[in-house]
């Protein structure tokens, strides 16, 4: 699918301020893509659809993980997880793209998971530091994601695990998993994705 006729599809789907939060999203994955040898098309699509869900109202979003048979957990915290694996669904069923490393890539893309693929990475980091994003911490994850995709990853996490928790919120399971499985791997040496 071309750029253009995937942005006129999550056009209609979002706010204003939503698309061009999308459009920082597509150009920063674009970039990370390209550093951290992911597909860079497939980037470019899982970035444009990354929120196709957000604006859907909780109870269409409730019907779908259980009728999908979603990890029924979700429904146990925060809604705004729900959009992450919901959109998946939809941008498949309403859109038509069926290529898994996309539909994973939006699925994970909130939460994340253990074992990421770089695609997966670079579309959660990329949500993250795009230039519209003004939260505390984020020039020096903007920073570490020019040196490597891991550290940057894993700051990303501390932040939200730690913004979470200030604000009393639960901590879905995954966000933990995706934050040990990094910290485990950074310290076995075993990661470091540096770009070259
Ligand atoms: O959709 P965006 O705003 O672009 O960004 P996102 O998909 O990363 O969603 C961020 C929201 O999700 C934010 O309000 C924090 C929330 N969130 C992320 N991880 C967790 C979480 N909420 C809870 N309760 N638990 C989590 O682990
Ligand atoms: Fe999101
Ligand atoms: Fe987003």
């Amino acid at each position: 699918m071309e750029r253009h006729e995937a942005l006129a599809i999550v056009r209609k789907q979002l706010t204003e301020h939503r698309y061009q939060h999308t459009i920082g999203v597509m150009e920063t994955a674009i970039e990370l893509a390209k550093k951290y040898g992911a597909d860079v098309k497939k980037a470019e699509l899982a970035a444009i659809f990354h929120d196709y869900a957000k604006f859907r109202p909780k109870e269409e979003m409730k019907r779908i993980i259980i009728e999908q048979n979603m990890p029924s957990d979700l429904l146990q915290y925060n809604a705004e997880l729900w959009h992450a694996p919901v959109g998946a669904y939809l941008v498949k069923t309403e859109v038509g793209i069926d290529d898994v490393d996309i539909l994973d890539a939006i699925r994970y893309h909130t939460s994340g998971r253990a074992n990421m693929t770089v695609l997966e990475k670079v579309v959660y980091l990329a949500d993250y530091i795009e230039p519209g994003r003004a939260f505390p911490g984020v020039d020096e994850v903007r920073e570490l994601a020019q040196q490597n995709l891991d550290l940057a990853l894993l700051k990303a996490l501390q932040n939200t695990i730690s913004f979470l928790m200030k604000k009393n919120e639960a901590i879905y399971p995954d966000t933990f998993y995706t934050y040990n499985d990094l910290a485990k791997k950074i310290k076995g040496g075993e990661l470091l994705n540096d770009g070259t």
